[in-house]
């Protein structure tokens, strides 16, 4: 980890050097360093004076032919773009896939024609609800998008951090995300789902039961984005170069495995630190410690599809892997954050439409719609056709020709006479019947009419399937934020309505909330289209819980210290949790540093008033003289630890804060003591499982 006190970017302190100001005799008073870049106007005049605009006399009125005034807040108001209409709030990186298993036989799709092969790709995780400004750590499903620049030609997998959806038909999105965003006459609430129009929306929409279950697991609270699992969602196709097609699924496995924090994490979370998941992405590439996920496929043919207990094409259904594996063809790392947040992140355009030879589409409907959906967006955010030519957006791994001419902004005009194709004058490009896309040659006939099929029907059997393979942990967690949610909901109707929907997928679940929920009386259940199937086995796979990390690695000790701390304590924590390949920060009473027992100074990274305990993964805690049990900060940091059952090292000078947060004597095993190597080492080892969950038993509630 970078030492934030050796960082070579700092500044300097030297007032002189720096400040521009009015000097005696009204000039401006600026020092030029040596050999630095001159400022200049969009047209390159280099401007003398960037404090003072031009006046007549002083103070006198300024003039109109200020050009570089002008010029200079004439640009500026013209900063903004739309934000997106959904995913506002996103953040992205740049990074390689390797191929790692090549499958020619399966797909011609260049990044998987040969083992070893790279392609270079720009990521973009999001929030779907909140506004561009709004926290990193609201309760919603996660955007996963990723661009390949293949050599034949960009193909974006817009994916999400869940590999359902909450409706089956494009028609029904604008709906949805008018339904989840701040309502239109009150503008609130800001990045919330806990509101009575969303959830008078769900309620009255079953086939968004099962992505229900996803958004109110800990799935939708991820720790960062590097510990959040991406999904394609729809099946595609892959096709060879003999045109057979097999479906696909597209799976993202992170290497640092799949990481939440808890509801009470989040929301302390988002107001220390809102931009927590976009610093921890900065801060892993900065380091060099570069995010990786597998890229998996499930891939099947239409006999299985024939076979399959619901219909592969419907958004809201996933095949576990248990029934289709997961195969691993490649991995992703990131290791470039972006030069400007703007020009790349910003700019950068998503389309589920831009696939190459070897990647198809099905007829989900959800997908077509899709496909429609995101060129139509670019055209209004990025103001005009020809964004496809901003360097985020150009194919880099090909050649790119048409006659496409003119439009807004246009940057890459074609020499010549020639305009047209074909032309008699031999210049110019033309399609190639083979080397070019070919879709699908899938057979279609059909009735025209506004249907949805049978085999979409059955809305409650895969939520079902979702809940009881999580661990009775994880479920109380989906029963807590259902009674969030709705407890937040001001109609008492919406919350008998969801109730009834619960009684399909859970009774006990559904009794519970509704016991939480302070329902007189139990709803019938909801009128199934589809009776609920109980026969389908629980998912291990599905767990978090069930597939812990199994390493400290890339995870946070937060270390609180005070002077006069036991050095030879810290010094095991810090050689311990390197050894894991984890991240250390010491937090104390100031930032300017803190000593240890034989005074001997140590660098601090965080201010207790500025550091809670949700921001770590586990802590520790070592004060010295001033024991910190009467600093309200330090208390919470610890009581806080402990109810978001973090497992906690402390060493003996401890005990009163302990004390005055009323768990000395607590018997619980997550509390570590910590004496000498031998015990950090143990407390160490324990933080590699995520939490220490037995003691949630001990809150209700
Ligand atoms: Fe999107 N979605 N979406 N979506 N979506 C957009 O495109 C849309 C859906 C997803 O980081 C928009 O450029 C429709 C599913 C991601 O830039 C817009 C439907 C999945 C991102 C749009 C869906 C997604 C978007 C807004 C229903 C997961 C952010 C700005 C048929 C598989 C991409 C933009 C980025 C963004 C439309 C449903 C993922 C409006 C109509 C399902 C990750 O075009």
């Amino acid at each position: 980890m970078k030492d934030p006190v050796k960082d070579p970017k700092r500044q300097t302190a030297d007032f002189d050097a720096l400040v521009s100001d009015t000097g005696e005799g009204g000039e401006i008073h600026q020092h030029a360093r040596k050999g630095e870049e001159r400022l200049t106007t969009a047209q390159g005049v280099v401007i003398s004076d960037n404090q003072n605009s031009l006046r007549a006399g002083a103070p006198g009125p300024t003039l109109m032919e200020d050009f570089a005034m002008r010029e200079k807040i004439f640009h500026f108001d013209h900063e903004r773009i739309p934000e997106r209409v959904v995913h506002a709030r996103g953040y992205g990186a740049h990074g390689t896939f390797t191929c790692t298993r090549a499958i020619p036989d399966v797909t011609r799709a260049a990044p998987f024609e040969a083992e070893g092969k790279e392609t270079e790709v720009f990521v973009r995780f999001s929030t779907v609800a909140g506004s561009k400004g709004s926290p990193d750590l609201p309760r919603d499903i996660r955007g996963f998008a990723v661009k390949f620049y293949t050599d034949a030609g960009n193909w974006d997998l817009v994916g999400n951090n869940a590999p359902v959806f909450f409706i089956q038909d494009a028609i029904k999105f604008p709906d949805l995300i008018h339904a989840v965003k701040p309502e239109p006459d009150r503008d609130f609430p800001q990045a919330q789902s806990a509101h009575d129009n969303f959830w008078d929306f769900i309620s009255l929409t079953p086939e968004s039961m099962h992505t229900i279950m996803w958004a109110m697991s800990d799935r939708a609270i991820p720790r960062s984005f590097t510990t959040m699992e991406g999904f394609g969602v729809h099946t595609f196709r892959f096709v060879n170069a003999d045109g057979v097609s097999t479906f696909v699924k597209f799976h993202w496995k992170p290497k640092m495995g799949l990481q939440s924090v808890l509801w009470d994490e989040a929301l302390k979370s988002n107001g220390a630190d809102p931009d927590r998941h976009r610093r921890d992405l900065w801060d892993a590439i900065d380091r060099g410690d570069f995010p990786e996920w597998d890229l998996g496929v499930q891939l099947f043919d239409q006999d299985f599809a024939d076979s399959f207990a619901f219909d592969v094409l419907d958004p809201t259904k996933i095949i576990p892997e248990e029934d289709c594996p997961v195969e691993i063809i490649g991995t992703m790392r990131l290791d470039r954050a972006v030069d400007n947040f703007f020009a790349e992140t910003e700019q950068v355009a998503f389309c589920t439409a831009n696939v190459i030879p070897g990647i198809d589409f099905t007829d989900d409907p959800l997908l077509q719609g899709r496909n429609f959906s995101y060129l139509d967006t670019q055209l209004k955010r990025l103001g005009g056709p020809n964004f496809t030519k901003l360097p985020i957006n150009a194919p880099k791994g090909c050649p790119v020709s048409n006659f496409q001419q003119d439009g807004h902004m246009q940057t890459a005009a074609r020499k010549g006479r020639v305009n047209y194709e074909p032309n008699g004058w031999g210049e110019g490009p033309r399609a190639h019947p083979l080397e070019g896309y070919v879709s699908y040659k899938e057979p279609v006939s059909g009735e025209k009419m506004r249907i949805r099929p049978e085999s979409f029907a059955d809305h409650y059997s895969q939520a079902r399937q979702f809940y009881i393979s999580q661990t009775p942990s994880e479920q109380g967690h989906i029963l807590s934020a259902l009674v969030f949610e709705l407890s937040k909901c001001e109609e008492p109707a919406i919350r008998e309505r969801m109730v009834a929907h619960l009684l399909n997928i859970d009774e006990d679940l559904a009794q519970k909330a509704a016991d939480r929920l302070g329902l007189a009386t139990l709803p019938k259940p909801a009128p199934a289209a589809r009776p609920t199937r109980m026969d389908l086995a629980a998912s291990p796979a599905l767990s978090i819980q069930a597939n812990p990390p199994g390493s400290f690695k890339g995870r946070i000790m937060g270390v609180m210290l005070s002077d006069g701390f036991d050095g030879q304590v810290l010094a095991a924590i810090e050689k311990a949790v390197t050894k894991a390949g984890g991240l250390l920060r010491f937090i104390a009473p100031r930032i300017g540093g803190v000593s240890c027992s034989n005074d001997n100074p140590h660098p601090v990274t965080d201010q207790i008033g500025g550091a809670p305990s949700v921001l770590f993964d586990a802590v520790a805690i070592l004060p010295g003289k001033d024991s910190l049990a009467g600093n309200p900060a330090a208390k919470d940091f610890l009581s806080d630890a402990f109810a978001h059952c973090k497992f906690i090292g402390w060493t003996k000078e401890a005990a009163e804060l302990v004390g005055a947060c009323g768990l000395e004597g607590s018997g619980d095993a997550g509390l570590c003591l910590l004496d000498d190597e031998n015990t950090v080492t143990q407390f160490v080892t324990a933080c590699e499982a995520l939490r220490h969950w037995p003691r949630e038993a001990r809150f209700k509630g």
